[in-house]
């Protein structure tokens, strides 16, 4: 069933737009070079037609002749680069000119937005390609329809071990491909049960009608895959990387994946890794398990992507030496170089695990000889979960920022995963989906800047966060300023405020266990997990330093040095590098503990403030929407109360230092 209400369809509500003089090219479309039979040309097409229709009352023509005065032509053109487009408007005709179909579907999704954005499009000259080869989503989609770490709702995929291809399937991957996104992968990364069986004959057409619409909007699926399924699948009784009858088993796998599923991009695996079956059960490297995969597909084209989430998971609490920063660097460093060149390793931006502040991950850009991708989580797991509002859009410009000083220049983490530093072809980005079936897609509906933001930035790494914001508020709810403003000044605090309510410089988690929302101070650190915060009655902070594991020394120089020293360490991860006195003097003059204290009163008051903005827009913007955000806000300010309270009253009594202020603390 189609659902209704605007936002059922995101950022391509399409609703009415000033004309600007857009309109006038649209009588007649001439497709130069283009197959206009080809899916993703009459997608584009399609796209076209609608947003036209529904924001400027336009019905664009196809014409079978180039129009001689005003008019908008789709040329094919070499020399443009794969999947880029240029748009120019001169002598009454818009040309976008693309070397493929996905550049024609992106300059087409370019044109929609400029008139969504009542910018006009005479005059325009521009050209743009991704910088990212790789521009992907992960789902953690299960088969039973849960979704791992899902905020909004279930999954859309997938429901009590079937597939679902619907209304959602298509509308899922045109909003996915309206900002470049290019890859998909449909399962989680932990491939347990029913999922281990997607790559058998019991899903392959269900999976192949999902891959066929995906296609049509350019974007190849992947799947996850379970490590250990020659055992689980009836094959042998190993998953030994180099054993004979394992790799025979696989080859034949993927000669009948391949066959079965069309537009199929490879396989993403997580080994050994939480309870994950992996090559170190059988002491093989992760470089021998992911080589047998990739060596397997590689004849269709394929590629395997691994995750380097790679820890002990299983610590314990007392032993200061094990740091689980330094796991993913010290498993995979070693064998930097001996991946195929179909393997991308997958890296989680920071070291830990997707906190709100994490220092950036030793291996972007430690790795000099192996293809590298970066993951991103839009799923607001350690960063409230779709109640409280986190734009994470500038966190991740912060980690493409970040200046890894592997070589002397193009050395920033967005160089190095283009593959503008070593000049790999396969390498990009990759964000774990916010989405799900609500209705809104992403439970609160300020979440969505997130999976439009990052497409967006995957796509285009120069373009500012606030940028996307103002794009995606434009698109989404109008382009009247006051609206526009109000919106992005929300979004660009937010990521700090939830900072200063949750966990203080770096130090991360404090996190109610398995939920990960809401605060427990100590929820994990008497735990397995390496999570720790080693606060006692003198100071908190882990050291990372010579003096604690050595994880500084990951990092190439200046880094390692920097963060080795307490007073050139960036002050925003201090705890995350050092372990500091409750009276330690940050640069504000502030001793640590007074710092935990404002930052929380703060971090709450500011969360008041952003209720009082938000029903500024009582009026201006949809009731429905309105309403569903206000709630989420009320939430938001229980949670940051929470917090504050419980993260004041725990160092307030380890530390027995009072509150400078003399505000309540408990
Ligand atoms: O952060 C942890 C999550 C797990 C997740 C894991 C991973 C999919 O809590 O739910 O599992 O990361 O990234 O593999």
């Amino acid at each position: 069933m189609k659902e209704t209400g605007r936002w059922t369809q995101l950022w391509l509500a399409y609703d009415s737009r000033r004309d600007m003089g857009n309109g006038v090219y649209f009588a007649q479309v001439f497709f130069d070079g283009f197959d206009i039979m080809d899916h993703r040309i009459q997608n584009a097409w399609a796209e076209l037609a609608e947003g036209l229709e529904r924001m400027l009352g336009i019905s664009p023509v196809n014409s079978k002749e180039a129009p001689a005065d005003g008019g908008f032509i789709v040329r094919r053109q070499e020399g443009i680069k794969a999947e880029g487009y240029g748009i120019i408007q001169e002598d009454g005709i818009l040309t976008l000119s693309a070397a493929d179909e996905n550049g024609v579907l992106y300059g087409v999704f370019h044109i929609l937005r400029q008139i969504a954005l009542e910018e006009p499009l005479e005059g325009v000259h521009i050209t743009c390609h991704p910088d990212n080869p790789l521009r992907m989503l992960n789902h953690w989609d299960n088969m039973d329809g849960s979704i791992e770490r899902g905020y909004s709702g279930r999954s859309f995929f997938f429901e009590n071990g079937e597939i679902l291809v619907d209304e959602r399937t298509r509308d899922y991957a045109r909003f996915a491909a309206s900002v470049g996104i290019n890859g998909v992968v449909l399962n989680n990364v932990n491939v347990k049960d029913q999922a281990t069986w997607l790559i058998t004959d019991r899903y392959f057409d269900k999976v192949s009608e999902i891959a066929r619409i995906f296609e049509g909007y350019g974007i190849r699926l992947f799947l996850s895959l379970n490590y250990a399924a020659p055992l689980e699948l009836g094959g042998p009784d190993s998953a030994d990387p180099l054993d004979k009858a394992v790799i025979s088993w696989w080859k034949e796998k993927f000669t009948e994946v391949f066959a079965r599923i069309p537009n199929l991009g490879g396989f993403l695996v997580k080994a050994d890794s939480e309870g994950r079956p992996g090559p170190f059960t059988y002491g093989r490297t992760q470089a021998d398990g992911a080589n047998m995969l990739a060596d397997l597909v590689k004849p269709y084209g394929g590629i395997i992507i691994w995750r380097c989430f790679v820890y002990n998971c299983t610590q314990d609490w007392r032993d200061r030496k094990t740091d689980r920063a330094r796991a993913g660097y010290d498993n995979f460093i070693k064998m930097d170089g001996d991946y195929h060149d179909n393997v991308i390793l997958q890296i989680k931006n920071g070291p830990m695990d997707f906190q709100i502040r994490e220092a950036v991950s030793p291996l972007l850009g430690g790795l000099m000889r192996t293809n590298q991708m970066l993951e991103v989580q839009a799923a607001q797991e350690y960063t409230g979960q779709q109640i409280d509002l986190c734009y994470l859009i500038p966190l991740f410009k912060e980690v493409l920022d970040f200046k890894t000083y592997c070589k002397p220049e193009l050395d920033t983490v967005a160089d190095v995963v283009s593959g503008r530093t070593f000049g790999n072809k396969l390498c990009g980005m990759a964000a774990v989906s916010n989405t799900g079936n609500d209705a809104n897609w992403t439970g609160n509906d300020l979440a969505a800047a997130n999976f439009y933001g990052f497409g967006r930035l995957a796509f285009s790494t120069s373009l500012t966060a606030e940028e996307i914001a103002s794009e995606w508020v434009g698109m989404t709810y109008s382009n009247d300023e006051t609206v526009k403003q109000t919106i992005v000044r929300l979004l660009m605090g937010s990521r700090e405020t939830y900072e200063k309510y949750t966990s203080p410089l770096g130090i991360g988690w404090m996190v109610t266990p398995n939920t990960h929302y809401g605060p427990s101070v100590d929820g994990y650190e008497y735990s397995r997990w390496g999570t720790y915060h080693r606060a006692d009655h003198l100071g908190l902070g882990v050291d990372r330093t010579d003096t604690g594991t050595g994880y500084v020394r990951q990092y190439h120089e200046p880094n390692a040095s920097r963060y080795n020293s307490v007073e050139k360490c960036p002050e925003e991860l201090l705890l995350f590098f050092h372990h500091l006195p409750y009276t330690y003097r940050l640069k504000s003059g502030k001793t640590l503990i007074q710092h935990i204290y404002d930052s929380h009163f703060e971090g709450v008051r500011e969360v008041e403030e952003m209720i009082r903005v938000w029903e500024s827009l009582k009026g201006k913007i949809p009731e429905d929407s309105y309403a569903l955000v206000r709630e989420r806000f009320e939430r938001q300010l229980y949670n940051a109360r929470e917090w504050r309270d419980q993260v004041n009253s725990y160092f307030y009594r380890k530390s027995g230092i009072a509150d400078e202020k003399n505000r309540e603390i408990f």
